[in-house]
C-alpha cells in the first residue's frame, strides 16, 4: 500500500550554516488519487502530488476492451482502465496494481489506442514494494521526464473485474551501493522515500537488520573528527544504520552500526564514529518500507571549549559535570555535545558553590544556561561555539538588607533595589524543561524534551 508519508514541519537551526542536501529530488508529478478511465482518449492523468504519495483508482468491472486496443501482458484481457503520466525529470519507479482480482497492466507510449509502443507489461508481479496480492500485476522501469506514457489496468481474460488501487513509488536515486549520493559537507540532512529500495546481492545485513530497503550515501573526512549519525527526527520509523569502509557492496568493513537507538530515538538509529581525515565512508540507510520521509541528520560531534570567570566583591568556586572544570584552579575545558540528551540537557552542569560569606547571584557571559541566568546549576546549552560562563558571587554584608516598609514612610524606607532573587535550583536530575517538542533538534531551541511518542507502528502490528 502506499502510505501517506509523515509529515515534517520544522528545519533545524543548526541546518543554516551547512546544509548541503536537502530532498535531492523533487518529482512533481503523480496523483491526487486520480481516477482512470474506460476509454483510451479520457485517460485520468495523474498530477498534482509528489509521487511518493502518488495513488491512483478505479473499476474494470464494466469496463470494455476497444476496437484495436492491444492484448496487455499478452492477454486478451477485455476490460481496460486508462491513466496517463508525465514525469517532470527522468525517473526509475515502480507502478504496481492492487485489488481483489486477476489483473494485467500495460505502459505505453503513443497517441491513439491502436498506435501504442509498449514499455512495459505485466501480469503476476514479483515485486514486494507495490502490489498488494500474487496476481497483481507490477512492473519497474525507468520513466523519461516530460514524456507522457499511458498506463492499462485490465482484468485478465475470464476473470470478474472490480475495482483497484494503482501505486506508483519512485525508486530512490542512490538504491545501489555505486549509485550512493554524495554528502559535500556536514552538517547536512539526507531525504529519502525508501519505500521501493531494494537488497542487493551480497549487501550486508545492516546492524543485523534485516530490511531490504536500503539507500547509500559516500562522504569523505575532510579533517579528523567524531561524527554522528541518526535518524531519530523520523518519528515512527523503524530504520537501521551503518558505516563502512571498502569498494563494493560485498567487501565492505562496518565502522559502526546501530539498529535501535532506544530511549528517545525508539526503533529509530543513532550512531557515532572516529572519522579519519581522507577517508571515504559508505553509510547504509535502511528501514522497514513504510515512510516515504526518512531524514538522516550527519554531523559533527561538536567539542567546544567553555570558559569560566568569577566576578564580583564575594568568593566561590565552580565546578563542572562532566568534569574538567575547578574555577579557581581549573577554569577552561573542552565539552562535547555526544547524545540526543545533551540537545536538552546541556552538554556541562555548571555548579556556583559560595564561599562561607559570600552569596552566588548568577551567571553571565555569552554561555546559554538551560533555565535562565539565575539558575543554578546552569546546563550550558552548546550551540556552536565556544563561550565564556561569568559566575558573580557577592560579600552578603554588600548586598543590601530589606526591611518590612513602615507605614507613613514609604519614601524613606525605599533603598537600593533588592538583588535579583535566585529561582530555586531544579532537583538533581531533573534539570527545568519547558514544555515539549516533537522534534527538539530541529527547532534551535534545544531546550525541551521531546514528547513522549506513541508505540511504534511496527509494534502496533
Ligand atoms: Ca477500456
Ligand atoms: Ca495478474
Ligand atoms: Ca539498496
Ligand atoms: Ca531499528
Amino acid at each position: 500500500m502506499i502510505r501517506a508519508g509523515d509529515r515534517f514541519g520544522g528545519v533545524r537551526l543548526l541546518l543554516a550554516l551547512g546544509l548541503a542536501l536537502v530532498g535531492a529530488l523533487a518529482v512533481q508529478v503523480a496523483p491526487a488519487a486520480a481516477a482512470g478511465s474506460n476509454t483510451f482518449a479520457g485517460a485520468g492523468a495523474i498530477s498534482g502530488k509528489e509521487l511518493s504519495e502518488g495513488e491512483a483508482f478505479g473499476s474494470t468491472k464494466t469496463a470494455t476492451k476497444e476496437a484495436g486496443e492491444p492484448n496487455h501482458a499478452g492477454n486478451p484481457g477485455g476490460g481496460s482502465v486508462w491513466f496517463s503520466l508525465t514525469l517532470s525529470q527522468t525517473q526509475e519507479v515502480e507502478i504496481g496494481t492492487c485489488g481483489g482480482f486477476d489483473s494485467l497492466l500495460g505502459v505505453y507510449t503513443g497517441s491513439a489506442v491502436n498506435e501504442l509502443t509498449e514499455i512495459a507489461g505485466n501480469d503476476e508481479s514479483a515485486l514486494t514494494d507495490t502490489g498488494c496480492g500474487p496476481t497483481d500485476a507490477g512492473v519497474r522501469l525507468t520513466m523519461t521526464g516530460g514524456v507522457k506514457y499511458m498506463i492499462a489496468v485490465d482484468r485478465k481474460e475470464g476473470v470478474t473485474g472490480g475495482s483497484f488501487q494503482l501505486q506508483i513509488q519512485r525508486i530512490p536515486f542512490n538504491d545501489d551501493f555505486a549509485d550512493a549520493e554524495v554528502v559535500p559537507v556536514l552538517p547536512a540532512t539526507l531525504k529519502v522515500d525508501n519505500r521501493a529500495a531494494t537488497k542487493e546481492a551480497g549487501e550486508p545485513a545492516h546492524a543485523g537488520y534485516g530490511g531490504d530497503d536500503s539507500v547509500w550515501y559516500e562522504w569523505t573526512a575532510p579533517k579528523n573528527g567524531l561524527v554522528s549519525l541518526e535518524t531519530c527526527a523520523a518519528e515512527h520509523s523503524n530504520t537501521a544504520l551503518a558505516v563502512y569502509t571498502g569498494s563494493a557492496v560485498g567487501e565492505l568493513t562496518e565502522i559502526a552500526s546501530n539498529d535501535d537507538a532506544g530511549g528517545l530515538c525508539h526503533s529509530e538509529s543513532e550512531l557515532r564514529f572516529e572519522a579519519s581525515e581522507g577517508v571515504t565512508y559508505m553509510i547504509a540507510l535502511d528501514g522497514i518500507p513504510d515512510n516515504s520521509n526518512l531524514r538522516l541528520w550527519a554531523s559533527w560531534v561538536l567539542h567546544h571549549t567553555l570558559t569560566v570567570e568569577k566576578a564580583g566583591s564575594g568568593e566561590g568556586t565552580v565546578s563542572s559535570e562532566p568534569g574538567g572544570i575547578e574555577c579557581g584552579a581549573f577554569c577552561e575545558a573542552l565539552f562535547a555535545r555526544q547524545t540526543m540528551a545533551d540537545y536538552y540537557d546541556g552538554a556541562a552542569r555548571l555548579t556556583a558553590t559560595p564561599a562561607p560569606g559570600s552569596v552566588f547571584t548568577g551567571w553571565s557571559g555569552d554561555a546559554d544556561c538551560d533555565g535562565g541566568p539565575t539558575v543554578n546549576p546552569c546546563a550550558w546549552l552548546m550551540v556552536d561555539a565556544d563561550a565564556t560562563l561569568v559566575a558573580t558571587f557577592e560579600l552578603e554584608e554588600e548586598l543590601p538588607k530589606s526591611s518590612p516598609p513602615e507605614e507613613g514612610d514609604e519614601e524613606q524606607k525605599a533603598g537600593p533595589p533588592a538583588p535579583p532573587a535566585l529561582d530555586p535550583a531544579p532537583p538533581v536530575g531533573r534539570p527545568h524543561r519547558p514544555k515539549c517538542r516533537k522534534h527538539p533538534q530541529r527547532h534551535g531551541a534545544q531546550r525541551a524534551k521531546p514528547c513522549k511518542r506513541g508505540k511504534h507502528r511496527s509494534q502496533r502490528r
